[in-house]
Formats: structure tokens, C-alpha cells, sequence
């Protein structure tokens, strides 16, 4: 099984941990209200904007996607990092070719539960590492983590990764989400420490 684990943070090679940043043993729980309720028979998930086939998935068909497990680091903007999260959940780059992203696709717009929102570049989005993940450590994701379902962005601060997500939206020039419009970094590269915009 730990051979199909794949360890992304390698590529940070000796910079793993972004200045300014401090280890933490724990996970840490940071939600800018407090965890939404839902319901696994009317959860949905929806793709929508500049692709070629809008999409609507429910719980089992995002399941049915293929997969993948991966060991990721996690770096929020308040200054903790924690290590060796092991996520499993559909890379960004499938579920794009499920919808089929048109030419003029420049920036996405994750959408969640809770209201949140959070952008990115496409270029940004497209890497095998930013998950749309349902499992931590092996067990469902537990719900103030984002369960059942929600992004990571470890080349990213930890903002970029919507909990509770519901809904990708392909955009054809930028916009701002939740903490970018309240003066967080659009980019929010944590090697160069973009945390404010
Ligand atoms: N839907 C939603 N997603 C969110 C947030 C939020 O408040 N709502 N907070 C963000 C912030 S600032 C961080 S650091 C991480 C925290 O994830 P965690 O609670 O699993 O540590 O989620 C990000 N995604
Ligand atoms: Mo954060």
C-alpha cells in the first residue's frame, strides 16, 4: 500500500519548511465560521463556467473518479506547518479533464459550504498535488478538517484550499475569493512569503 503513496514535498527538496514558518505536531483546526452542516443525499459537487460539459457529481460518482494518496505538507498563513498529512482525493488535473476546461479558462473559483471562496491561476490548479481530497490518514475526512470533501494546495498557502467544497467555477479573467478580497495574496507563494496582497 505505501509503495502507491506518493511524497510531494520532496520536490521543495531542502526548503521545506517556507521561512518564516514553524513546525506544529497537531493539525490545527482554522475556519472563518465554524463548520457547516450537510447531507450526504443531496451533497453535490458542481463544475461550472468556461468548460465544455457543466457537470454535477454526487457523492458516489466523485468517489467513482480515479484516485491517488499522497503525503503533503501544509503551510498556513498564520505562521504553522504541519508535515507528512497523508491525503487521498482526485487531482485537480482529472476532474478538469472530466468537465474539459475551454481555451480562454484562465483562473478558477472554488466554492464552499460555508460561503468560502478562494482563487487561483488555472496554471496554479493544474499540478497533480492540489487535491480535491475525502480521506485523512486513511479515514474519512473528519469534518472540521473539510469533510467530506476539500482542496489542497501545499505549494500554496493553506487558504487556497477550500474545506467543505461544493463547486469549481472556470473563470475567464480573475476574481477575488474570501481572504483575497480581505488582503490576503492572491498568489500566496509561502517561499517567498506572499501573504498579503
Ligand atoms: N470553506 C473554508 N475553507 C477554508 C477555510 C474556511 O474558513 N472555510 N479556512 C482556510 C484557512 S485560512 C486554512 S489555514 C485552512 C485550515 O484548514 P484546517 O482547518 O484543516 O487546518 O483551511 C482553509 N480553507
Ligand atoms: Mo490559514
Amino acid at each position: 500500500m505505501d509503495e502507491d503513496v506518493t511524497d510531494i514535498y520532496e520536490e521543495f527538496g531542502d526548503s521545506r519548511l517556507p521561512p518564516g514558518q514553524r513546525e506544529t505536531e497537531d493539525f490545527p483546526v482554522l475556519s472563518k465560521s465554524g463548520t457547516p452542516s450537510w447531507k450526504r443525499e443531496t451533497w453535490s459537487f458542481d463544475v461550472w463556467g468556461a468548460v465544455e460539459t457543466e457537470r454535477t457529481f454526487d457523492f458516489e460518482e466523485f468517489r467513482d473518479l480515479p484516485a491517488t494518496t499522497q503525503r503533503q505538507d501544509f503551510h498556513c498563513v498564520t505562521g504553522w506547518s504541519t508535515f507528512d498529512r497523508e491525503f487521498t482525493g482526485v487531482p485537480f488535473p482529472t476532474l478538469a479533464a472530466a468537465a474539459g476546461v475551454r481555451d480562454d479558462a484562465t483562473h478558477v473559483l472554488f466554492h464552499a459550504l460555508d460561503g468560502y471562496t478562494t482563487d487561483l491561476p488555472l496554471s496554479d490548479c493544474m499540478r497533480e498535488s492540489v487535491l480535491f481530497a475525502y480521506r485523512l490518514d486513511g479515514e474519512p475526512l473528519p469534518e472540521p478538517h473539510g469533510g467530506p470533501l476539500r482542496v489542497l494546495t501545499p505549494h500554496k498557502y493553506a487558504y487556497k484550499g477550500a474545506k467543505w467544497v461544493d463547486g469549481v467555477e472556470f473563470l475567464t479573467e480573475s476574481e477575488r475569493g474570501y481572504w483575497e478580497q480581505r488582503g490576503y495574496s492572491a498568489s500566496a507563494n509561502p517561499w517567498n512569503e506572499e501573504r498579503y496582497g
